[in-house]
Parts: structure tokens; sequence; C-alpha cells
């Protein structure tokens, strides 16, 4: 689906933040814990079915730190990864949704904003739908499928960099898809997902197009939030709102699109500027 220019791009980067050392990025070959007989590679894409199974690159693990760059509150704090696991190259599509209906595994389908399905993000879905996704899909191929915590979203937004996106920290023109981000598409939608250029990891989108649920409950200070990658899946002031990340195509001030910025939710509540990804462990 990425023609072979981008993931040559994306390699090359991928390369690049091998070559500066970042954290722990280690290019080691590892077995899947389920058994795979192939090796998974950092950098690798896969699929484990050929029937409605997102595409899934693999990352490293690493270690990076958290938050905004700037001082600020909550002050950055460092989070490692021990393992690496798999992140949907793209967000959820409304075709890869579909499968999920069609496979009796997903109760609804939601509406398209009469923007068109296909491969366009799967919008106006909530955290608990996309929960009956991830189950389905695990279901399905028998391997583990999840939201991201989120700081493995972080960490996957960011590919190595400590910019406030992961090519600069300027917006720049082309990068994303939102109201402010410079690009020709069409910003009162959704775009096709993949329409821009990847991350140093191989992820498309994790800047913009839609917010992306991921498995954490919202709290508003970080500071005793789990350092080793995973959610805070419980436990918080409000166990009933959940946190997005990564902002949206409706945004004039392509700020919310900034790695570390951080939304809530309601966990049953469900906008057309709200998808998702999928993280599978490893
Ligand atoms: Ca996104």
């Amino acid at each position: 689906m990425m023609p072979g220019k981008q993931r040559s791009a994306a390699c090359a980067a991928l390369a690049l933040a091998l070559a500066a050392g970042f954290a722990a990025f280690s290019p080691e070959e590892f077995a899947s814990s389920a058994g795979a007989s192939e090796p998974l590679r950092a950098g690798q894409s896969f699929r484990d079915c050929a029937d409605g199974c997102p595409e899934m690159i693999v990352v490293p693990a690493g270690g990076f730190m958290m938050g905004p760059t700037e001082a600020g509150d909550p002050p950055q704090r460092r989070v490692t990864i021990g393992r690496p696991f798999g992140v949907g190259k793209f967000e959820v599509t409304f075709t890869e949704w579909q499968a999920c209906v069609a496979g009796k595994g997903c109760s609804r389908t939601p509406d398209d904003s009469r923007w068109g399905r296909a491969n366009r993000p799967v919008i106006s879905v909530s955290w608990d739908d996309a929960k009956e996704y991830v189950a389905w899909l695990s279901r399905k191929t028998g391997k583990t499928y999840r939201l991201l915590s989120e700081a493995e979203w972080e960490y996957a937004a960011r590919a190595g960099s400590t910019t406030r996106y992961s090519w600069g920290n300027e917006i720049g023109r082309g990068n994303a898809h939102c109201e402010g981000c410079g690009n020709p598409l069409d910003k009162t939608r959704t775009a096709p997902v993949g329409s821009f250029k990847p991350n140093a990891f191989g992820l498309h989108d994790m800047h913009g197009n839609v917010w992306e649920w991921v498995e954490d409950c919202w709290e508003r200070n970080l500071a005793d939030a789990p350092t080793d990658g995973t959610a805070r899946a419980s436990g918080c002031s409000d166990d009933d709102e959940r946190v997005t990340r990564g902002g949206a195509f409706l945004y004039d001030d392509p700020t919310a699109l900034q790695s570390t910025v951080r939304n809530n939710w309601s966990k049953d509540g469900e906008a057309n500027g709200i998808g998702f990804r999928v993280a599978r462990t490893l």
C-alpha cells in the first residue's frame, strides 16, 4: 500500500535514528512470543491475516523522555519500553472496521459523516467500540491485539525525535492533515490514511487526521503514571474518561497535533474527529 519510495524514506529515517544512537534502539532479531517461525525485525511490516487485518510495523524497544521539552507541568519523565511491539502502520480504516462487523466482533457500523469510507480512518467510534475491535482481532488471529498505552503512543509518534512534531518544531507544509497544516486536501473532513509520509518508525498520521484513543484513563497529573510503557488502565480520578492523542483534521491551530498533546473524552462517547490505531504484543 505504501509506494516503494516512501518505504525507502522510512527505512532511511529509521537507519538515521539508529545511527544517532537514540535510546536503546536495537536492530537485533527477536522472536515473537507467540512463536512465529520468522523472527521480526524493528521496522518490519507484517499482517496477521490476509482478510481484513491491519498492516503492522515492528517498533523497537527503547527509552524516551515523555512530555513537553519546555519546562512545564507535568515535567518530562523518562519512560523505558522493554520490548519491541507492533503498531498499526495507519489509523484503523472503515474497510478494516467493516471486517469486524462482518465477523460479528463489532456491534456497530459507525456513521461516516458522508465523507466516504474505504481507506479513510474509521470515526465516530467510542473507546468501548475500539475495545470491541481489538478483542475481535485478537480472537481472529490468536495474537494479542490491544490499544497502545499513552506512553507507547508518544514513543511511537516521536519515533526518536525530541521536537514538537516528528519532523521538527514547526508544522511546515504538507506533513500532516489539519486545517492549519498547509496541504491541498479538503480540511473539512478526514483524509485517506497514508496521505502523508511516514515517521522514522514507518508510521503514518500519528500527527493529525484523527485523534487516536489509547488505553489509559484520564489523569491530568502524569507524575504517578507508569514509566515502563504500560497503561494506567484504572485508578484514575475518573476511569470513564480516556485519553486521545495526536490531534485531528479540524484544527486551524496545529499545536494541537504535537507529540505531547493530550486530550480526554468519555469512553462511551464518540466524535467524527476521533478514531484509533492498534498495537500488538510481540
Ligand atoms: Ca492520527
